[in-house]
């Protein structure tokens, strides 16, 4: 059985103290984290998996504190492109890009973003629902389940501890000054960037009149860049922050079709949106080109029963 959040021991004990404790301790030596996600979640944490690669080259790891496997990537171009070979799904209507007057349909597709794109970049400018579409389609392709992360499995991936807060809302941005790469503000680890978000390299380009970048930094991609560009966390998984914002499962709250945005992007600069707890939302028929998505994987032993016979 799953534990909600207020079941956590430790979130009973003094949550406000233990957010913020953890704010300046997410990844780097964080032997409080691993005690805690080793240890209170540690009951209802499956076995840990071996990594894993299936039919399309997407690789796949087990996420601690969680039931199922992530892809190590964002879902690439080669990946969506066979999902509509395959079916013929037409994701490429009404789809907003970035030009000088900011947000605007004017005939990008996932194939054409409005900038150059490369095989293993992310697909960008797909909606929920194409999203999880594709999901059901490897699902389907492959006999086993594909799906979006919920909210709190984007958590425990991201490296947060259970949070306080029934819906996705609630969470958003309560861990303060806690970024997906351990570190603070600005995205620089050793003097290197470690993500692909809005720095000096956007603002050379025909950026909107009024957008603003990350003061003090720069990295070498001024639009998407190639899954991988940038060092994995700790869990081996890349671009969790940055580069396209990522679907989720959830509801951002209950009856407000409205689904779950995580991780930032290329094009945001605000410690609101790039913060490791902060929630973003749009509908699900949504497309948008600082938006992709990433799988998940729930291995065959957390899948419903089956129910067939036994013959091949
Ligand atoms: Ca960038």
């Amino acid at each position: 059985m799953r534990l909600t959040v207020a079941q956590s021991p430790f979130v009973r004990k003094s949550p406000a103290m233990s957010i913020r404790f953890l704010n300046r301790c997410l990844w780097p030596g964080s032997g409080l984290l691993g005690l805690l996600l080793g240890g209170s979640l540690a009951a209802e944490t499956p076995k840990e998996l071996p990594p894993t690669t299936n039919s399309l080259g997407m690789k796949f790891v087990s996420v601690p504190g969680t039931a199922v496997q992530f892809s190590v990537w964002e879902t690439r171009r080669q990946d969506f492109q066979k999902f509509v070979e395959d079916t013929g799904r037409v994701a490429t209507n009404g789809v907003y890009s970035l030009t000088t007057n900011r947000w605007q349909q004017v005939g990008a597709t996932w194939q054409n973003p409005g900038f150059p794109q490369t095989d293993r970049h992310p697909v960008c400018g797909v909606s929920w629902e194409d999203a999880k579409a594709f999901c059901d389609w490897l699902s389907k392709k492959e006999g086993r389940t594909y799906r979006l992360p919920t909210d709190e499995e984007w958590s425990r991936a991201v490296g947060l501890p259970p949070e306080i807060g029934l819906t996705p809302k609630a969470r958003s941005g309560k861990a303060e000054e806690t970024y997906p790469w351990g570190g603070l503000m600005p995205p620089v680890v050793n003097g290197l960037p470690v993500g692909n978000y809005a720095g000096a390299e956007a603002a050379e380009t025909d950026w909107p009149a009024g957008f603003r970048v990350i003061e003090g930094f720069r990295d070498p991609f001024d639009r998407t860049a190639p899954v991988a560009s940038f060092d994995p966390n700790p869990l081996g998984l890349y671009d969790l922050g940055g580069n396209v914002w990522e679907w989720c499962e959830d509801e951002i709250e209950p009856g407000k079709d409205y689904r779950v945005l995580r991780g930032a992007s290329w094009v945001d600069n605000l410690d609101a949106m790039i913060n490791a707890s902060s929630r973003h939302s749009t509908k699900p028929g949504v497309r948008n080109v600082a938006v992709g998505f990433r799988c998940v994987l729930v291995p065959a032993a957390n899948s419903k029963p089956q129910t067939s016979g036994n013959s091949p």
